[in-house]
């Protein structure tokens, strides 16, 4: 049996999925060698109790892609939140750019967590583990395996908007790890939070927000969100956060140009998902990838330049969207941080950082943090 905690509306439309996962589950999990399982009764009800999904309603709704879409694409200038890229196949393409030579953050964090992981568990010494934005949970491996031990049970809460990575990093991990349990929580960042999962249980909590994707908020946004993650922390529970460093422009501009085009196809995706899901027709050959390092903002912009002067409809808003030639659309920021730029980020949100690791090239940043 697949637990399955509802905490909105609008469950009826998401059921069949989630029964289709469990029955894939229980496929699967006939494969798995019983002996990297402990206790007693191995097989799928262990492995079904270890996993429980939650879907809340929001923040993974069409009404919200529709609202955001039709806001940001009749403002000046147009932009569209990131959040949208991460469909199955935009999910897939960011993992396919964190394989790219150019897009160094990935491998640097996960290097500088390797080197680090056993100083934060000994300093953090966490029961729960609460992921945001968890995606395919690779990095997390690194964490849980110094986490884990045979006495304490460890739980992983793992907060994102893409299920099907979720579920199964979910399923990897607990046949990876034992005793693990494994609360999927799909869910944009502020529900994830609010969820009675994350509020409720006991023993040291550490969230964790890694790949630096702190950056893509605008510095009101970041402290806000380190401030509603603080709002749910206890004295001895603890924050670790990933951040990328300022660092030479032409490094910065590859990452995010990367010659085989992965990261073009990214920051393309967004439109299929509004074709698919808005009923639009956006012609994606019409619109190039743009990104580039502003140094006086500290950030990569990325943008969808429009190669002509062209009108596009999106049947589901009743909306036709007018593009002047070289007219861009916003897709995504990325900031870059300075060791003073994260103290004043943690300052204004209440925090005190505890530690704070780079590597010996200072390219990115792991930050454990505590509540003021
Ligand atoms: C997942 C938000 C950290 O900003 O570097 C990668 C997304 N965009 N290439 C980033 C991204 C283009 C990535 N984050």
């Amino acid at each position: 049996m697949l637990h399955l905690h509802n905490t909105g509306p609008g469950l009826s439309e998401t059921h069949n999925d989630i029964t289709v996962l469990g029955a894939q589950r229980e496929r699967r999990a006939h494969r798995v060698d019983s002996r990297r399982l402990v206790g007693p009764e191995e097989g799928i009800a262990v492995l079904n109790d270890r996993i429980h999904i939650h879907k809340t309603q929001q923040g993974t709704d069409h009404a919200d892609l529709a609202q955001d879409v039709r806001y940001g694409l009749t403002g000046i200038p147009k932009t569209l939140p990131p959040k949208y890229f991460y469909d199955e196949r935009g999910s897939e393409l960011f993992e396919q750019i964190c394989d790219t030579p150019e897009y160094y953050l990935t491998r640097v964090e996960h290097g500088l967590l390797q080197d680090v992981v056993n100083d934060v568990v000994a300093l953090t010494d966490p029961a729960v583990i609460v992921e945001l934005g968890s995606g395919s949970s690779k990095k997390t491996e690194v964490l849980l395996r110094a986490a884990i031990d045979e006495v304490s049970p460890l739980r992983y809460i793992s907060i994102d908007i893409s299920e099907q990575a979720l579920v199964e990093a979910g399923e990897r991990l607990i046949r990876r790890f034992s005793p693990l349990t494994v609360d999927v929580l799909v869910a944009d960042y502020e529900n994830g939070l609010n969820h009675e999962r994350v509020r409720n249980g006991e023993g040291n909590k550490l969230f964790v927000f890694l790949g630096g994707t702190i950056g893509n908020f605008e510095h009101d946004d970041a402290v806000e969100l380190i401030s509603s993650i603080r709002a749910q922390m206890d004295d001895d529970d603890r924050l670790l956060l990933g951040a990328d460093r300022v660092k030479d422009t032409a490094v910065l501009d590859r990452a995010y140009n990367d010659e085989e085009g992965v990261t073009a196809q990214f920051n393309k995706n967004v439109l299929r998902v509004i074709n698919r899901e808005l009923d639009a027709a956006f012609d994606l050959e019409s619109f190039e990838h743009r990104a580039f390092y502003d140094p006086h903002r500290a950030r990569i912009e990325m943008h969808l330049v429009s190669r002509l002067s062209q009108q596009v409809t999106i049947s589901a808003l009743d909306l036709t969207v007018g593009f002047d030639r070289r007219e861009s659309i916003l897709t995504e920021i990325s900031r870059k941080f300075t060791v003073e730029s994260l103290a004043r980020l943690f300052r204004e949100a209440d925090m005190v950082i505890e530690r704070h690791y780079e590597p010996e090239n200072g390219y990115f940043s792991l930050i454990v943090a505590r509540p003021q």
